[in-house]
């Protein structure tokens, strides 16, 4: 009885009509060097079977969290300008990195320290959300591969 239950379930979500969802993958936050500053969250997205555009990411006790986009100046200086979506195309990659598209943390816990797993919720703007496992490292220490 039990047994065939399952198997429905299974059966049905299988057949499911829904477009595959975007996914996460190698999320990373780097705390800053001086309590108090921002931290920066990096990820990898993964397109689902339709275009999407991520605009929020949250974490538990963590105040507030900015899309951003480093460029470089005329003058060869880095900037950041925060962008209000990052769109994710379908079947494709978007990338938080270092130098590109990032998310700062404002706020972060004191509680989050170097070796914790911070798990971040990525929202999507047709609402479906997505929640990836960071792991955070130190100012100074190298970007996990
Ligand atoms: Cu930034």
């Amino acid at each position: 009885m039990h047994r065939s239950i399952i198997i429905a379930a299974m059966l049905i979500a299988g057949c499911s009509q829904a477009p595959a969802r975007p996914t996460v993958t190698d999320a990373w936050v780097r705390l800053a060097a001086v309590p108090g500053r921002p931290a920066a969250a990096y990820a990898t997205l993964h397109g689902g079977a339709a275009a999407a555009q991520l605009v929020q990411i949250g974490a538990p006790g963590v105040a507030r969290v900015e899309l951003h986009e480093s460029r470089m100046t005329g003058n060869g200086m880095m900037a950041m300008d925060a962008v209000a979506a990052l769109p994710v195309p379908a079947g494709g990659t978007a990338t938080l990195a270092p130098g590109g598209y990032h998310a700062m943390m404002f706020g972060v816990p004191a509680t989050v320290t170097p070796g914790a797993t911070l798990p971040l919720t990525f929202r999507f703007a047709d609402g479906h959300a997505v929640e990836a496992p960071a792991r955070v490292i130190g100012a100074g220490e190298a970007a996990p591969h």
